[in-house]
């Protein structure tokens, strides 16, 4: 069994599409994955209610009960590493999650931590990265998977997405363009990394 943890921080639509895309195409039969935790750094991240529905187990550490990042990491990787299965790596993806990683949290999930983010990377790595793609003029927006490396938003790209930006757009509506499209690409980018 291949074990998945997601890490969330708010709606969790992300972290939905996996677990659907899971259950409709059969990963555990398939390939033995599953979805084993959703885990929040906020207590009321929308996603933890969903994620409790559907059965998965949820876990929540709040990042400011902690004296620093590294304190933070060190218990993120022991929750994490909860449920693993002995010999086979964890696969870590990050859905909406929004704290940096320590270098030492990145090793340690080494090539099995993944992140989907909102912009055509390497454009706009960071936050606000919506209106900063309006404010720049951008006639195309999208999303990109990458494997996440210490170096932020910058870990070797698996998938992306196109959309256009058009003239009436807000940061909120393409926001919503864009993540139609995150909630494709990012299940299946999942499912490569899985029949590898
Ligand atoms: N960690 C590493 N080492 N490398 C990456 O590529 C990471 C990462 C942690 C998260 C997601 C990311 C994104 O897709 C991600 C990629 C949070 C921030 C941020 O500045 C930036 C990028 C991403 C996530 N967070 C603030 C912080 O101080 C807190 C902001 C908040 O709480 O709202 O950690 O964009
Ligand atoms: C998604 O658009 C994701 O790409 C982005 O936040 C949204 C989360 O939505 N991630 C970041 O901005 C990371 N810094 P979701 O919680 O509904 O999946």
């Amino acid at each position: 069994m291949k074990n998945i943890v997601i890490l969330i921080s708010g709606g969790g639509s992300n972290m939905a599409a996996i677990v659907n895309a899971a259950k409709r195409e059969g990963w555990a039969d398939k390939w033995g994955a599953r979805v084993a935790a959703v885990i929040s750094n906020k207590a009321d991240a929308k996603g933890l209610t969903w994620a409790k529905e559907q059965g998965i187990h949820t876990e929540v550490l709040d990042h400011k009960q902690f004296a620093s990042r590294e304190a933070f990491d060190t218990a993120l990787t022991q929750c994490i590493d909860r449920f693993g299965i002995p010999d086979q790596p964890v696969l870590v993806l990050l859905a909406g999650f929004m704290r940096i990683l320590t270098p030492g949290f990145v090793s340690h999930y080494d090539g099995h931590l993944v992140n989907i983010h909102p912009s055509l990377l390497p454009a706009f790595s960071g936050l606000n990265t919506h209106q900063r793609a309006i404010d720049a003029g951008c006639k195309f927006a999208g999303a990109t998977v990458h494997q996440v490396t210490a170096e932020l938003d910058h870990g070797p790209i698996l998938a992306q997405a196109v959309v256009p930006v058009l003239a009436s757009d807000t940061a909120d509506t393409l926001a919503a363009r864009v993540l139609t499209q995150e909630h494709l690409i990012y299940p299946q980018a999942v499912a490569q990394l899985l029949q590898r």
